[in-house]
């Protein structure tokens, strides 16, 4: 009778296990997050630089290179597998006046920056990209806010135009510092670096709280 009743009992324990290991298909948007409504993810306008790129997935890698110990040369698959996944939802602020409230995931860029060491004169993050495109963020700023190099969106893989594979989500900052289409990420000593946007009168630190022209 004992064992009969153990046998029910890991049967049930186990199809509650099957049950319970979703394997998520293709997912759809997600639109509302714990009580609170998300912006979609084509409510953004799309005005990059050269308009949306598409990133061939087998050639591409991330670096993180300059003034590291070690650079790293990272496969999209690297980088979703061996770092912990981070989400949050997070408000992007373009200049224009619009915004869009994303449920991002992604890695947190200081993971990725502490595994390639940062040489102790390293102050600023520089990150440029598959269309030119460059920016920079403090190297305390992405430590102390744990900033996301995002690849999802609303719980779907970033669409091309959004910056597939991978894009900062620079909480706090204008929409110019949340660049897409990341290829390097590269620690300099200069906090002065001045991005696409920011050689062009944008402001260097970019928060949300001062003007965005300088
Ligand atoms: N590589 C790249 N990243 C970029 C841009 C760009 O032109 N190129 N534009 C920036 C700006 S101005 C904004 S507001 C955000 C969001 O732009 P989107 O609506 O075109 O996605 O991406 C930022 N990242
Ligand atoms: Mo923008």
């Amino acid at each position: 009778m004992r064992k009969e009743l153990l046998a029910i009992i890991t049967v049930i324990l186990l199809a509650g296990c099957t049950i319970t290991n979703v394997v998520s298909l293709n997912s759809s948007e997600v639109r509302d997050y714990q009580g609170e409504d998300l912006s979609s993810i084509n409510d953004f306008r799309e005005n990059s630089i050269k308009g949306p790129q598409y990133v061939n997935i087998d050639n591409y890698t991330l670096s993180v290179k300059g003034l590291v110990n070690n650079s790293l040369e990272l496969t999209y698959d690297e980088v979703l597998n061996n770092y912990q996944a981070y989400s949050k939802v997070i408000t992007l602020y373009c200049v224009e006046g619009w915004t869009a409230k994303i449920l991002w995931e992604g890695v947190l860029l200081k993971d990725l920056i502490s595994e390639a060491g940062a040489l102790p004169e390293a102050n600023t993050v520089v990150f440029t990209a598959y269309d030119g495109y460059t920016s920079s963020i403090p190297l305390d700023y992405v430590i102390n806010n744990d900033i996301l190099l995002a690849y999802k969106m609303n719980n779907v893989v970033l669409p091309p135009e959004r910056g597939y594979p991978f894009q900062v989500v620079a909480e706090d900052k204008w929409g110019y510092k949340w660049v897409k289409w990341v290829t390097n990420i590269i620690l300099t000593d200069n906090p002065d670096y001045e991005g696409f946007w920011e050689s062009r009168g944008y402001s260097d630190t970019g928060d949300l709280d001062e003007p965005f022209f300088d």
